[in-house]
């Protein structure tokens, strides 16, 4: 007759226990722990992909374990253009996007996709980590995403299956490009024929002759073995578009001030690692192509394609606070 009395007692017992266990912060994990669902459209072992794991190890440490993080590589949630979508719905929780594909939803992210605007990597990241970052996290957040921090990607150049030497080259040629009215028109002016498709359809395109090239940077060009079916790169080097590392809004306004300087702080440090990353996967990735036969036509005046982008400046840095911006961009030392 004593044994039915005892348990209870010990399961109060334990409760009270691992409350106070809990109040503690002893290793018990709170209830209402979050799981995110994150966007990426490369590989996992990419730079981006390194440096979203990155963010979402030190998040999870530093809420413990209250937000969760599990980044989807390899575009398992969809193309890059629903993904946005989904961001801006709710129904994806952080991502990292190219800027490119915000150009027709976001105005300032055309400020930084303007073909040669940026002397170097270093006068690109003195920009998007000032002025040219600060409005684009502004405009982004008008249409539901939070901008956190910054990656690096490169620059993009020309890459087809007939060798490209200049603009005269390339007329007529079907030329793949990200879905913005910005590169359909900086296409239009080198005189190719623009083709807007998602990234994914770019490797069938190129071998089934749906198109005659793209045009990216050289860690994308080996990493989705688009340099088997397009075996001229042409360094014309014509954009440095940057990405962004972003939370959707709807998560955002969820969240506590000191979550939002976790995520904050955690998102940078991120970017440092991916930008490290990047740097030693560039040279890598050329080294690949270059040792899988890929003939690299080197692109050494770049006059006669930078002199073709007067149309694409007069028409996307023409109103008068994309037009401060540049100016201010070209200003920088
Ligand atoms: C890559 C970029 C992707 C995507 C892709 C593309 O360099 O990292 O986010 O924009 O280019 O051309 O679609």
């Amino acid at each position: 007759m004593t044994e039915p009395r005892k348990r209870p007692r010990r399961a109060l017992f334990a409760a009270v226990a691992a409350a106070a266990l809990g109040v503690l912060g002893l290793g018990v994990a709170p209830a209402a722990a979050q799981e995110w669902r994150g966007w990426n459209i490369h590989a996992a072992d990419y730079p981006n992909g390194i440096g979203m794991d990155a963010f979402a190890r030190m998040v999870a440490e530093r809420t413990n374990n209250r937000i969760r993080m599990r980044t989807f590589h390899s575009a398992q949630l969809g193309q890059q253009d629903e993904a946005i979508q989904q961001m801006r719905l709710g129904t994806i929780d952080f991502a990292n996007f190219n800027l490119s594909p915000f150009n027709n939803l976001a105005p300032s992210t055309n400020v930084v996709t303007l073909p040669f605007l940026f002397r170097n990597v270093a006068h690109m990241q003195a920009a998007i980590d000032g002025p040219a970052g600060e409005a684009i996290a502004r405009d982004l957040e008008g249409i539901g995403i939070i901008a956190l921090s910054w990656y690096d990607a490169g620059a993009r150049s020309l890459y087809t299956t007939r060798p490209v030497r200049t603009p005269a080259d390339l007329r007529g040629m079907k030329i793949r490009v990200q879905t913005s009215d910005l590169w359909i028109d900086l296409m239009r002016a080198l005189g190719a024929n623009p083709t807007p498709l998602p990234f994914g359809e770019v490797f069938t395109s190129l071998q089934s002759g749906v198109i005659d090239g793209a045009e990216n940077n050289w860690p994308s060009y080996e990493s989705t073995r688009h340099f088997e079916v397009a075996r001229y790169y042409s360094t014309t080097e014509h954009s440095n578009v940057p990405e962004v590392l972003a939370v959707s809004r709807q998560r955002w306004q969820r969240l506590s001030e000191a979550d939002r300087a976790i995520l904050r702080d955690a998102a940078r440090e991120s970017a440092v690692i991916q930008r490290r990353s990047w740097a030693e996967r560039e040279t890598v990735s050329r080294q690949r192509v270059v040792a899988a036969g890929v003939t690299v036509i080197e692109i050494t005046d770049r006059t006669p394609w930078s002199s073709l982008m007067e149309p694409v400046y007069a028409k996307y840095a023409a109103d008068a606070r994309l037009a401060a911006l540049v100016a201010q961009i070209r200003a920088m030392p």
